[in-house]
């Protein structure tokens, strides 16, 4: 890693790799070995617009069953450790998750932006409003606010734009560190942030449990379990050694 101390402004990016020790299945590994998210159901017929236009119980019944799923799991160190890092870091830092998950925020962390939308919220698609959710939509519930039965998660499936990429984009400018914490580099663009951030002269960091697909775009990569790396880089960081 580079002069630590010249370190300001951090971007961190997450992927489904940093809540695997929290027991939620990762998209393309899954943990202790069962099979991962998208070996259980093709990409096109749960995550798409066209997937839940062409049978919406199928999509309904995959989000349903992860969003009950995540309410059972907890933070797990990495989490705690990121959340720790956010509320003592005086300069500016931004987690990016790509996780739909809640386990950033009950971690403690405040700076959070889930760019792939969050499984305890709802988008009607009649009125364009989001609500807090944390129920099924398999039974098609009304719309809190305009009383349509149009809800659906309020997550970026592929095809759609993610969230607030001027906001990540902004930070990205202003980074001096970018860390990718559990993520196989496989989706864009949060794959290309990495480049983004050393064209424009941030140090960059890898923290996973095998090289993602854009490792050698990496000044530095650590291999091994989020659990593991991420509380100890958290300790370097804050001059704990
Ligand atoms: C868009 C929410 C444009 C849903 C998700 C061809 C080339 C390039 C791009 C494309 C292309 N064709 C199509 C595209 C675009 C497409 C894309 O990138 N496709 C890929 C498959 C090629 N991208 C999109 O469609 C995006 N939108 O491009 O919009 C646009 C422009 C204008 C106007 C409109 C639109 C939207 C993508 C978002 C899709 N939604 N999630 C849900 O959660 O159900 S993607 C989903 O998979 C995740 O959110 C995440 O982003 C992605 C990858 O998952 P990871 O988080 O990386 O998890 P994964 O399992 O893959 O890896 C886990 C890693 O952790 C592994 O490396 C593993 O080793 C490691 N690990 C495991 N355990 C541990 C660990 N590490 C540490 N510790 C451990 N214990």
């Amino acid at each position: 890693m580079g002069d630590m101390n010249r370190i300001r402004n951090i971007v961190i990016l997450t992927g489904a790799g940093v809540s695997a020790e929290s027991g939620i299945d990762t998209f393309r590994a899954g943990t202790d070995g069962g099979p991962s998210l998208w070996e259980q159901h093709r990409i096109e017929d749960v995550a798409t617009p066209e997937g839940f236009v062409r049978d919406p119980d199928l999509v309904h019944r995959f989000y349903d069953m992860r969003r009950a799923a995540i309410q059972q799991k907890q933070p797990n160190a990495a989490h705690m450790a990121l959340a720790r890092l956010d509320a003592v870091w005086t300069d500016n830092l931004l987690i990016v998750t790509q996780n739909v998950d809640d386990l950033h925020e009950r971690a403690g962390a405040r700076r959070v932006l889930h760019m792939h939308g969050e499984h305890l919220k709802a988008w009607c698609t009649a009125c364009r409003s989001r609500s807090a959710w944390r129920e099924a939509l398999f039974g098609r519930p009304p719309c809190p606010v305009c009383q349509s039965r149009s809800l659906r998660p309020d997550v970026v499936w592929f095809g759609e734009m993610p969230y607030e990429m001027d906001r990540i984009h902004a930070a990205l400018l202003d980074a001096d560190l970018f860390v990718s914490i559990g993520t196989s580099g496989a989706v864009y663009p949060a794959a290309g942030f990495v480049r983004n951030a050393r064209d424009l002269g941030a140090q960059t960091l890898e923290l996973n449990l095998e090289p993602s697909q854009g490792s050698a775009m990496f000044h530095e990569t650590r291999l091994g379990k989020a659990g593991d790396l991420v509380p100890a880089w958290v300790a370097e960081i804050l001059g704990g050694g």
